[in-house]
């Protein structure tokens, strides 16, 4: 493919600002993965599927994203579309212990 061509292609399968999207299971053994990547400025939509019970996760939080008690019924993916705006790292847990340890890792 000739390099116009090939930046063509690049442009039509990354339209501006659409929302990446990161999926996390909420297992027995707590988020999977713990730990995510976004981009500052990018719209990053997270999608949490519980698919145990022997978990207190049943709600999370993104404090740094003003998210609180997003609840999570079991098996049922719940979305929630985050716009980071610096570098570094948000913390995500369970909402009722601060428990679960995760990390969503901001970068330029
Ligand atoms: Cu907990």
């Amino acid at each position: 493919m000739r390099p116009l061509a090939l930046a063509a292609a690049v442009l039509l399968a990354a339209p501006a600002l659409a929302a990446d999207t990161v999926q996390i299971q909420v297992t027995g053994r707590g988020f999977e993965p713990q730990q995510v990547k976004a981009k500052k400025g990018q719209p990053t939509t997270l999608v949490f599927t519980r698919t145990s019970d022997r978990t207190c996760i049943t709600a999370v939080d993104i404090p740094a994203e003003n998210v609180k008690q997003l609840e999570l019924p079991l098996g049922k993916p719940v979305s929630v579309t985050i716009t980071p705006k610096q570098k570094g790292i948000e913390k995500f847990h369970c909402s009722a212990m601060g428990m679960g340890g995760g990390k969503i890792v901001v970068e330029d």
